[in-house]
């Protein structure tokens, strides 16, 4: 191999992104973590929801943050974990959300695992895309978008969103997604919402 010259000035990036799981490492990397507590009002059935450990793990992230929240111009990226688990028949999934400046795209891919990405526009239509290894998916603006884990491991998916998208968690926690991700007869249906 030919060796870097000291004197080069090519420097190494602090940070590091594993390619196979998704990892993100270095110290600007920001983590959280989503238990069914933090989550609770995105699942249909809220009775089983009182019967499950408040505590149970649903999803983590870990973020990328190279430039102020809300500046113009600059790139934010992530890895999201999803566990596997269902609330009754529907999977464990992200609480979703439109981009506060509405008209923003963003990238998902995914790393590991099965999952479904459910899209819905603002007129409610639905699309849900397979989520599976190697899958990439262009977001377009003013679509909100939610990952559910299919699977029975860890769904791993990265993401690349602009740095003054922000966040609208508003809308959905108000309307909700109005189809939900379910097992039925162990098939993976996409269901519609009554409520
Ligand atoms: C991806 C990105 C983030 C988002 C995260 C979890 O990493 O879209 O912006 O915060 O997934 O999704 P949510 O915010 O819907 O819980
Ligand atoms: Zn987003």
């Amino acid at each position: 191999m030919i060796e870097v010259n000291e004197m080069s000035n090519i420097i190494k990036t602090h940070i590091e992104y594993n390619l196979k799981t998704g990892k993100l490492k270095g110290e600007e990397i920001q983590k959280s973590s989503r238990r069914l507590e933090d989550v609770k009002h995105i699942f249909l059935n809220q009775k089983m929801v009182e019967d499950m450990d408040p505590n149970t793990k649903i999803y983590e992230v870990e973020t990328y943050l190279p430039v102020e929240e809300g500046k113009e111009g600059g790139l934010f990226f992530g890895t999201s974990y999803v566990y596997p688990g269902k609330v009754d028949h529907e999977f464990f999934m992200t609480k979703g959300h439109f981009h506060a400046k509405k008209d923003t795209a963003e990238y998902y891919w995914c790393i590991e695992g099965q999952g479904v990405l459910l899209l819905m526009d603002e007129e409610e239509n639905i699309e849900a895309q397979m989520l599976e290894k190697g899958s990439l998916h262009y977001i377009p603006g003013c679509v909100a978008h939610r990952i559910a884990n299919t699977g029975e491991n860890m769904l791993v998916v990265g993401a690349c969103w602009p740095s003054d998208a922000g966040h609208d968690y508003k809308t959905i926690e108000k309307k909700g997604f109005s189809v939900s991700v379910v097992e039925e007869d162990g098939e993976i249906v996409i269901r519609e919402r009554e409520s």
